[in-house]
C-alpha cells in the first residue's frame, strides 16, 4: 500500500503526520480532504511545483517518483495519493470513509482505480486549459529536469508541454477522448445513489471530487453528465472540501 523505505536522514525524526504537497495539485487536494474528514492534525511541507521545488535529490530521497503528495507518518513514508487516503482510513478509523459491505467496498475500489488511471488525462487537461499561464518551461527549467529528475517519462512530458507541438497535441487529443468515456462511465455508475460507492460518502468520492472540481475550474461543459454535476455539488458542500481545497492557503 504505497509504503516506501526512504533513506533520507530526516524521515525517522518526523513524528505525527507530515504532508509534502502543493496547493493546486489535485492529488495533494485528495489527501488534504481525507485529513480534514478525519480531523487529524498534520504538518505542512509545501512544495511549489511551478518553481520546481520537487526537482531535487533531497525530495526524491523521500519520494522516489519526485511527485507530490508524500505522507510521512511517524517515520513511515507513504506515496501515491490513493494509497495515502486508504492508509489514512485504515490508521485513523473514525469516522470510517468506506462502506461496510464487501460488495460496496469492491465498487469503491474500482472507482478509485479509475481515478488513478485518469491522472494522466486530468494532468494534461489541467495544464492545457488552466495552468499554461502560470507554469512556463524555458530551456533552464527543462535542463533542470533533465539533470535532476529521476523519471524519464516526466522529463519527456515536460519537453512535450514546453514545445506545445504535435506530441503535446496528441496528448491533448487522447485526454479529450478519454474524458467523455470516463465521465459517461461515472454518470452511469452513480445511478440513483448519492455517492460513488453507494449510500455513504467515502474514499471514492474524495478521490474523484478533486478531478471534477478541476474540470469545473477549467470551464469544461459538464451538462451532459447531470448526475455527476449534482454529486459534485454535494461533495463540494462538505466543510472538509472547503478547508482542504477552496479556502486552503499554504
Ligand atoms: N499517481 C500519483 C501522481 C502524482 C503526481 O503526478 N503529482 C503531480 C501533481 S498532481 C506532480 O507532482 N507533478 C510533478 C510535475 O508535474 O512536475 C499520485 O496519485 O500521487
Amino acid at each position: 500500500m504505497g509504503l516506501y523505505e526512504s533513506d533520507h536522514p530526516d524521515v525517522p525524526q518526523m513524528k505525527g503526520l507530515h504532508l509534502f504537497h502543493f496547493v493546486m495539485s489535485n492529488c495533494s487536494q485528495r489527501v488534504r480532504i481525507a485529513l480534514e474528514e478525519k480531523g487529524v492534525p498534520w504538518t505542512s511541507h509545501h512544495l511549489n511545483l511551478p518553481a520546481n521545488e520537487h526537482v531535487t535529490e533531497d525530495y526524491q530521497r523521500i519520494n522516489p517518483k519526485g511527485v507530490v503528495p508524500t505522507l510521512v507518518h511517524d517515520g513511515q513514508v507513504v506515496i501515491e495519493s490513493n494509497d495515502i487516503i486508504a492508509y489514512l482510513d485504515e490508521r485513523f478509523p473514525d469516522p470510517p470513509l468506506h462502506p461496510e459491505s464487501a460488495e460496496a467496498r469492491e465498487v469503491m475500489e474500482q472507482r478509485i482505480a479509475e481515478a488513478s488511471a485518469f491522472q494522466s488525462t486530468i494532468k494534461v487537461l489541467s495544464h492545457e486549459l488552466l495552468f499554461r499561464p502560470f507554469r512556463k518551461f524555458g530551456p533552464d527549467d527543462i535542463a533542470l529536469f533533465e539533470e535532476n529528475h529521476r523519471d524519464p517519462a516526466l522529463i519527456e512530458w515536460v519537453r512535450d508541454y514546453a514545445e506545445a507541438g504535435p506530441a503535446w497535441q496528441a496528448r491533448v487529443d487522447r485526454a479529450q477522448a478519454d474524458l467523455g468515456v470516463v465521465l459517461g462511465r461515472l454518470e452511469e455508475a452513480l445511478g440513483d445513489t448519492p455517492w460513488l460507492s453507494g449510500a455513504e460518502y467515502g474514499l471514492a468520492d474524495i478521490s474523484w471530487i478533486v478531478n471534477l472540481n478541476r474540470l469545473a475550474q477549467a470551464k469544461v461543459d459538464l451538462s451532459a453528465w447531470p448526475r455527476l454535476v449534482d454529486w459534485s455539488a454535494r461533495a463540494m458542500a462538505r466543510p472538509a472540501f472547503a478547508r482542504a481545497v477552496t479556502s486552503y492557503t499554504p
